[in-house]
């Protein structure tokens, strides 16, 4: 495919390319950065490309540090429903919550970040855990005309899914580029998301196209 060929009303949205998500960060995922490459890559061929940012101030909500006696990986009621507790990642301004220095984020027309409000965790890029806040991404992909949102990144079962499954909440096509993905995979999440997304409508694709 020609550089920058993609149709104006398409965008790639790279999901939480950080470096806590990768080997030797603070919730690394297993071979979170293998899909910088790949990413990489897709970039060359979208004219549009916007990046999300797990941005969590300190002792946020969804740490297990904020709960005393809890663990990381078990899961606690919240106000809006059960909510997997981490361990402390991408603390606002600190190097792992910073983008993985292998993309070129300078092609980011919009960097996104979600997780911010101390209460509330935000694993998709449209709306927050509590299914209802929106982050405004969906706004500004309506005004921009974008049609169908290509995405990749990290993680697959978790934020990727997530963003994936809103953007078909919000009329959009959705596209996963699934090599340019990997996932946490809790208790078979990652089977759990792959069939909820499917069953959205998200088009789970090999990214070689
Ligand atoms: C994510 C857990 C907590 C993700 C973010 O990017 O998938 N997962 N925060
Ligand atoms: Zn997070």
């Amino acid at each position: 495919m020609d550089p920058l060929a993609s149709p104006e009303h398409e965008l790639l949205l790279v999901i939480d390319v950080q470096n806590d998500f990768c080997p030797g960060g603070a919730l690394a995922v297993p071979d979170g950065d293998a899909v910088v490459p790949v990413i990489a890559a897709a970039m060359t061929r979208f004219a549009q490309v916007a990046f999300t940012q797990d941005w969590h101030p300190p002792g946020h909500r969804s740490f297990a540090s904020a709960h005393p006696g809890r663990s990381p990986y078990e899961r606690m009621p919240f106000p809006y429903g059960e909510q997997t507790l981490w361990p402390d990642h991408c603390v606002q301004g600190t190097e792992g919550a910073a983008l993985h220095p292998g993309l070129d984020s300078a092609r980011a027309e919009l960097v996104i970040r979600k997780g911010f409000r101390p209460a509330i965790d935000s694993y998709s890029a449209f709306f927050e855990n509590d299914r209802s806040t929106p982050t405004g991404l969906g706004g500004y992909l309506r005004e921009r005309g974008i049609r169908r949102v290509v995405l990749c990144g990290l993680a697959t079962d978790f934020c990727v899914a997530y963003s994936a499954i809103d953007a078909r909440r919000q009329g959009f096509e959705a596209v996963v580029l699934l090599e340019a993905c990997r996932a946490i995979d809790l208790d078979g999440s990652l089977a759990a998301a792959l069939a909820a997304m499917h069953e959205a409508g998200v088009v789970l694709r090999d990214p070689a196209r």
